[in-house]
């Protein structure tokens, strides 16, 4: 019996263990559970490709890795042409049509005038109001007058073109042909002429600095410009317009900086660039007067210390008559002017005011500006310049 209770206790905890065992598998493996599944990973944002070389620009051509790719067009560079300037014989000529566009009032009343029947006393005075009208000037005008009375008195003879060739003797004289016009832009030696360019606004002054730097030019001299209006920064772009199409290089300041040290610079640059001219176009209009003469004073001091100015020409608008005579006086007090150059004549019939201008100011005048183009500048002579404004036609009163 005993046997039986002990097998039975046995057996129990057999049972026992048994059962423990099989629920420590069961809670162990629930233990194990697997993880529950990730949230899906985003995409990666595409990474731009990484360039291998510079993309290609306007002026520098691609690197030669896409043998098959079409040829790259380069746009073409804009290098303004460097100009041929005419040559400056024969250009006043073009004067005679230019005058004769405005009617040729000073010619043609003279010559009818000259060919009366009667050169009586209000004949003679009808000669000198147009003389006067001409601008010509009323001294000047009373010694042409008294001279043509004395020669057509003593020669008797009136035919219109011996009364043509004494009025034009007579011109010519007054405009005194001995005087020298040429224009001292080179010098001996290799240091540049240094030509000062100076005037009232608007008389032509930049104008003037390009015509001439292309008459040099088609002289085959190397031109420099210097750019001392610095009062308006227009008037260095004006000035770099003009040197841009002969090639020729200009010194600029900023603007507002002193006009006699941009000078001054333009001549050292002139000097060390070995070109046969350096010209210096300098402002007109300051806030006053005195300032404007002041400074072109000190323009004038300051370049001295490179050398002498070799020409200072005083630009005048021939369209401004008798009234621009006072101003170009002043001028003439402040810097040694030593040649004048009349602009815009074919702006006006009034040709006389060359010899009014050369008369009162005693300076000669050795160039004519006859319009805007380019080549509208020319060597003065007087000769040439009585003959365009009396025209060729003696208006049917040749005997
Ligand atoms: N018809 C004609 N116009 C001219 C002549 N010379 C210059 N001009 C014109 O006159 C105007 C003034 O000329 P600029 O050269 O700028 O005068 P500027 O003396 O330099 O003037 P500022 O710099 O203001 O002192 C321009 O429109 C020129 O084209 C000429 O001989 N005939
Ligand atoms: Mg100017």
């Amino acid at each position: 019996m005993d046997n039986i209770v002990v097998m039975a206790v046995v057996a129990a905890v057999l049972l026992l263990l048994l059962v423990g065992l099989t629920v420590g598998a069961v809670v162990t493996r629930r233990g194990r559970r697997p993880a529950p599944p990730l949230p899906p990973i985003p995409p990666a944002p595409p990474v731009p490709p990484v360039p291998t070389s510079p993309p290609p620009t306007d002026l520098v051509a691609p690197p030669a890795q896409a043998p098959t790719a079409p040829p790259v067009q380069l746009p073409p560079v804009e290098v303004p042409p460097v100009e041929r300037p005419e040559p400056t014989a024969g250009r006043l000529v073009r004067l005679r049509a230019r005058l004769s566009r405005s009617q040729n009032v000073f010619g043609k009343s003279l010559l009818s005038l000259l060919s009366r029947d009667h050169l009586d006393e209000e004949v003679w005075e009808e000669i000198e109001d147009s003389l006067i009208g001409a601008d010509v000037g009323v001294e000047a005008t009373r010694v042409i007058v008294d001279r043509l009375r004395e020669r057509t008195a003593v020669l008797g003879t009136r035919s219109a073109s011996e009364l043509r060739g004494l009025l034009a003797e007579e011109l010519v004289s007054a405009l005194d042909p001995t005087l020298d016009r040429s224009l001292r832009a080179t010098r001996p030696g290799n240091t540049p002429a240094v030509l000062l360019m100076v005037g009232v606004n608007g008389a032509g002054k930049t104008t003037t600095c390009g015509k001439v730097a292309r008459v040099l030019v088609a002289d085959g001299r190397t031109v420099l410009l210097g750019a001392a209006d610095t009062f308006r920064a227009a008037a260095a772009e004006q000035l770099t317009t003009w040197a841009s199409r002969v090639g020729a290089e200009v010194v600029r300041g900023r603007e507002g900086a002193d006009p006699a040290s941009v000078a001054f610079d333009a001549v050292q640059r002139g000097i060390e660039a070995s070109v046969d001219t350096v010209l210096i176009d300098t402002a007109g209009r300051l806030q006053n007067k005195v300032g404007l003469m002041d400074e072109l004073g000190k323009i004038k001091r300051v370049v001295s210390r490179h050398g002498p100015v070799d020409e200072t020409l005083l630009v005048l608008d021939a369209t401004t008559g008798q009234n621009g005579l006072e101003q170009a006086r002043v001028f003439t007090e402040v810097v040694d002017v030593t040649g004048v150059v009349l602009t815009k004549l074919d702006g006006t019939a009034k040709g006389g005011i060359v010899i009014a201008v050369q008369r009162k100011l005693g300076i000669p005048v050795k160039l004519v500006g006859l319009g805007e183009g380019p080549d509208d500048l020319a060597p003065f002579d007087p000769a040439q310049f009585v003959d365009a404004l009396l025209g060729t036609e003696p208006l049917g009163i040749d005997a």
